[in-house]
Formats: structure tokens, sequence, C-alpha cells
């Protein structure tokens, strides 16, 4: 086994990702259509134009098949089929099939724009609406009324939601083991579970967080996360950093573990610390590297264990146990075992103590608060903003900028008088006539929508 080897741990670093930004779009709205029968022997028929489609949601799924968010690195925007133009004869035009982002479990989502976490996916098969997928306009048929006979217009789709997401992967694990590298997590991890964490005698072994399923006695089970190594200055970045303590923010109970002989990987003189050789110091360090990451995770439950005790001498181990006490924070650390988890020696007793404190301890660092997400299902750009441009004879040009009203502009043939009213019908219930009159707008001024001027006239004024 070679030693550490800072080039390989950053290039293998790369793949482990756990926290990304996406982009992505649902559908819009199909427009509808606007047509008319053309019936043999039929002349002049009614409207049978069919409605739009509905456009396809975003819709986030927690999965078992993923473990790191590395797909989401080499796709940036997710983009959800639009909903087709309604038909002739009254079809519907087809919806767009909902699109599906497979996510690991324990993703938690935030919209970091509006600065609020929306999801914690945290069980297989959990769903998550992101963008909700615009619905179909209305064909012209649905505009048939006892004043409008041909109305040769129809209705537009709502438009797609647009948004940046921020992904970041919280492990969901019940007790996390944390520890100086190279003091046993891994190897303690394979021995209670069917992990298959890399064990290897230097440190810095273990790149990513491992997960494995513990079997209690009872036929339960719990999940164990064996996180990397932390070393002085981890939360400045030494090593590999603190990054990773975010997976074992959700344990119930972390086993911190130690080496009795202090750090003794075989590539210890990388790090020129004397004083890791002494074991108290290290268990002290690595509190105060998950205070200075986060003083709530400084407060979780602790079961120290102190390992690789085969070929110790008895009566030093005494001396180390009473150390490690005296120094214990009764607060936080539960108790202190002695193992090796090489030979196995003390550790049946150690996960009974954890299944039995497991049992004790309330699980209230589970939940994530959640804020209300009003961006998933909005649709609506109705907001406008007006320009006001004087002309050289006096009069004003009113600029006016409205997505929803500009998308009503493009269904409609404006030489038709039940178009126009239909556009200034829109224009008025947007508020804007309201607006402009406000502004001092009268009659002879005109009205610029989506590059049409209008003249405004009384009519429109009342
Ligand atoms: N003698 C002895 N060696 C042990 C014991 N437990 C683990 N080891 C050895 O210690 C070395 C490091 O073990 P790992 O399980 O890889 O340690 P780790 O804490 O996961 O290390 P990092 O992933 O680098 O943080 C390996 O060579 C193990 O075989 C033990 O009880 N006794
Ligand atoms: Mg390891």
């Amino acid at each position: 086994m070679s030693g550490y080897d800072p080039a390989c741990y950053n290039q293998s670093l790369l793949m482990f990702i756990d926290k990304v930004t996406i982009k992505l779009a649902s559908g819009r709205g199909g427009h509808g259509a606007s047509s008319f029968r053309q019936e043999k022997f039929i002349a002049n028929g009614g409207p049978n134009g069919g409605d739009g489609g509905r456009g396809a949601s975003v819709i986030l799924e927690a999965s078992h098949d993923l473990s790191t968010l590395l797909d989401f690195k080499f796709k940036a925007i997710y983009k959800a089929d639009d909903g087709k133009r309604g038909g002739r004869s009254n079809k519907t035009g087809p919806s767009g099939e909902d699109y599906i982002i497979k996510v690991p479990l324990g993703t938690v989502v935030k919209d970091p724009n509006a600065d609020i976490t929306i999801g914690d996916l945290t069980y297989e098969g959990q769903r998550l609406l992101v963008a909700e997928g615009g619905r179909g306009g209305r064909g012209n048929t649905k505009f048939k009324s006892n004043k409008t006979k041909v109305p040769n217009f129809s209705e537009p789709g709502d438009p797609s939601i647009e948004r940046e997401l921020e992904l970041e992967l919280k492990m969901i694990a019940d007790v996390g083991i944390i520890g100086f590298p190279n003091a046993g997590k891994s190897t303690l991890i394979s021995k209670v579970s069917a992990s298959k964490a890399k064990v290897a005698d230097y440190a810095f072994t273990t790149i990513m967080p491992n997960l494995g399923v513990v079997r209690k006695e009872s036929g339960d089970a719990y999940v164990m996360a064996d996180i990397p190594g932390i070393i002085e200055g981890a939360s400045e970045g030494q090593g590999l950093g603190h990054e990773f303590l975010r997976h074992i923010e959700r344990t119930q109970l972390l086993v911190h573990m130690v080496d009795v002989w202090g750090l003794t990987a075989s590539n210890m003189d990388e790090f020129q610390h004397k004083s890791f050789e002494n074991p108290l110091h290290n268990f002290i360090q690595v509190n105060y590297e998950l205070f200075n990451y986060s003083p709530k995770l400084a407060k979780r439950k602790q079961i120290v264990v102190l390992n690789k005790i085969e070929g110790y001498p008895d009566d030093e181990l005494e001396k180390l146990v009473k150390e490690f006490e005296e120094h214990m924070d009764p607060d936080v650390c539960l108790k202190l075992f002695t193992i090796s988890a090489v030979t196995g020696e003390g550790i049946t007793e150690l996960r009974r103590y954890i299944e039995q404190a497991l049992d004790e301890i309330p699980k209230e660092f589970k939940e994530i608060e959640l804020d209300h997400d009003p961006i998933a299902t909005d649709h609506d750009d109705s907001n406008f903003q007006i320009v006001k441009q004087d002309q050289s004879d006096k009069t004003i040009k009113w600029m006016v900028h409205c997505g929803k009203l500009e998308r009503h502009m493009k269904l409609v043939n404006l030489k038709e008088p039940d178009s126009l009213y239909h556009i200034f019908r829109v224009t008025k219930g947007l508020g804007i006539i309201d607006a402009i009159k406000s502004k001092g707008g009268k009659e002879g001024d005109s009205l610029n929508i989506d590059g049409v001027d209008f003249e405004v006239n009384d009519a429109l004024l009342i």
C-alpha cells in the first residue's frame, strides 16, 4: 500500500460531490388554439380551437441508487417538456411528461436566491415538486359568448418556472464515527456492518464518508457513518478540512475513536506536530475542531472509544483511562470503552451500549426546519412596468412591459375588433390602464405593447 499522496487524494475527493447548484425549468403550458369549423355545407362554422396541454413539472425524488451528487456536476440545466398547442376540433394539446430528477437520500434542497430551505428528502421515493408545469391556455371555443360570436383569439399557456436550486447531501446516519486519522474508524464500521470501508495504515485513507447498516440484537437496524479523519486545524482547512462533518449533523450519537498509541499512521511524518503522539491531546483537538464547526454538534452525546489496546500495557491503559475520564465533559461523554477493532475485543459491549443509548437519546437532531416554498407554483408574470416617452406633438407614448400581456399579444389577430377588444380587456384587467391614468394618461396618447402602438381613446380610459 502506498503512502499518503496529496495529488491522488485531491483527485479522488473531486469524485465525491456533496453540494451542487443546478438550474431547472418546468415546461410552459401549450397555447390554446384558435380555429373555426370548416365543414361541408356549413358556412361560418363556430370556434373549435382546443386547449393547450399542460407543461411538465420538475420533481426531485429520493433514491437509494445514488450516493453522491456527482451526476449533477456534469449536467447543469434541467428543462422539462412544454405542453403542446391545442388543435382543431376542440382537441387538447398533449401535456409534457413530468421530469423526475433522482437525488440521493439525505438531500437537502435550498433556494439560494430566496434564501429558503424547501426540502429534505430522507426516504426512498419521497418526492418534492420544485417547479410546476404551466397550465395550458384555453382554446377559442371557450371565449364564445353573446358579445363575442367570432373569437379569433385564444389564451396563451402559463409560462414556465425557472429557478436555481442548491442541493446539499447530509447523510442520514444514527451514529457518526469521528476521530483522528488512522484511529481505526473504518475498521470498526467494517467489523459491525457490511460496509466495505477501505482500511489502511496511513492517514486519510477515508476520503469520503461511508455508511454501514448495523443489525441490532433485536433484529432492527441503525445506520453508522464513518467520516474522514479530523486533525488540528481542520476548521482552517487542514487535512481534509471539516467539510464532511455535515454528514453527521443529523446523528443521534457520536462514537469518538482514539488510537491509544497516538497517531500511528505510517505517513505521520508528514504532520510535523509532535503532539499528535499524545492520545488525550488528539481527543481534545478533535472536540475543539467539532466545536469550531458547530457548537451544536459539539454537544452531541459521545461514546469515547480507546482503540488498538491489544499489546498495550495494562497499567498504562489504566492510567490513560483515568486521564481521559478527568477530561471528558460529563454532559457530552456518556461512557468510555477500551477495544481492539482488529481482534474484536470489547466490540460486543460497545455495540450493546450503542443500541441502548440510541433507544434512550431523543431523535431531536434529525429534523431540518423547512420554509414554505411559494416559488414552485408561481407562474404569475402579470407584474408590469410602464415607461413614459414624450412625443414631439405633446402627446405621450406609454411603453408597457408585461410578460402576461405580451403572451396574449402573440395569439391575437389585431385586425379584428373582437381580438382588439380582448387585448384591451386583458390590459385593463391587469391594472395597466389605471396606472397610466394615475400618471396623467389622456386621450390622444398612445400605448405601446409588445412593439404595437394603440391609440388611447375615451372608451379605453373609462
Ligand atoms: N493494532 C491495531 N491496529 C488497528 C486496530 N484497528 C485498526 N487498526 C489499524 O489501523 C490502521 C488504520 O485503520 P483505519 O480503520 O483505516 O483507520 P481510520 O480511522 O478509518 O483512518 P482514516 O480513514 O485515515 O481516518 C489500519 O492499518 C488498521 O489495520 C486495532 O485495534 N489494533
Ligand atoms: Mg477510514
